[in-house]
């Protein structure tokens, strides 16, 4: 349990200079501790997380970087909100926090590239059958979920996309997904806005998507715009914590 607790402490350190700088006294939240109590009754995803060898989703070389990063499910959102935020480089894009969390936050893309970045070379697979590595930038989620400072109630972390699924019968259906609190915290769990070095192209969720490197390829929401903390997902969306989930898929999307 302490090596658990001191890893959490170191990596939720590592992760951001608002951390180190005491702006967020962590152990002070009882959301923080409430975490801490839960890691005695891990789930399969946090067992992936705090304990044994692979706490961390394996780092690859530049050497393996692959030439094409390969694209899936939605290319483009292609509705004409989004096509007006490509027009404009995005600079109206934000992304806002909110659900159970005490500070709600609404955050530019400017104020996202400004917060401390973390890059890492990884692993993507998707269970269509396919892998491909490639080099993310972005700024890791820990530090942003505890500006936004969740309750001691908030248990899961949902992603909103822009992009409509076009559903039968339910036009408003758009992709999101989720996690829970320990795995948006994980150091590698960050808003990317950058890949193999160069701004996000729109086939891979432009301007930022979510990169939690210990899950599948369905758990990587593109173009999130909002983001909600909630106690439970029955009454979200489908009820079974993402789009795929919803048909079919299992929620935990752990590799
Ligand atoms: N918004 C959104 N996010 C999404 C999807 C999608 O269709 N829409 N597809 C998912 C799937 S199944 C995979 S494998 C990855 C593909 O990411 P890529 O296009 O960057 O390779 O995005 C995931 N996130
Ligand atoms: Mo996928």
């Amino acid at each position: 349990m302490t090596d658990r607790r001191n890893f959490l402490r170191r990596a939720l350190a590592g992760s951001s200079t608002l951390l180190l700088s005491g702006c967020y006294d962590l152990s002070q939240k009882p959301w923080f501790t409430g975490l801490l109590g839960q890691v005695e009754h891990l789930t399969q995803a946090a067992q992936h997380v705090f304990a044994g060898p692979h706490a961390l989703a394996p780092e690859y070389s530049k050497q393996d970087i692959a030439p094409v990063f390969r694209a899936n499910g939605t290319l483009d959102p292609g509705t004409a909100d989004y096509a007006a935020h490509v027009a404009s480089q995005f600079r109206n894009w934000r992304i806002t926090v909110g659900g159970l969390v005490s500070h709600p936050l609404s955050l530019s893309m400017d104020a996202i590239r400004k917060m401390p970045a973390r890059t890492q070379i990884t692993r993507h697979d998707c269970v269509e059958g396919w892998s491909c590595i490639g080099e993310w930038t972005g700024a890791p989620l820990a530090p942003v979920l505890a500006a936004a400072e969740p309750k001691p109630n908030a248990r899961y972390v949902i992603f909103y996309c822009a992009d409509p699924m076009t559903a039968e019968g339910d036009p408003e259906h758009y992709y999101y997904e989720s996690l829970d609190l320990a795995e948006a915290m994980h150091p590698q769990t960050i808003l990317a806005y950058r890949l193999n070095n160069q701004d996000l192209p729109v086939a891979h969720g432009a301007p930022v998507r979510l990169r939690a490197e210990r899950q599948l390829g369905y758990k990587q929401p593109k173009y999130v715009q909002r983001i909600e903390l909630v106690e439970d997902f029955s009454r979200i969306g489908g009820g079974k914590g993402g789009y795929w989930e919803d048909l079919g898929y299992t929620w935990y999307g752990g590799i």
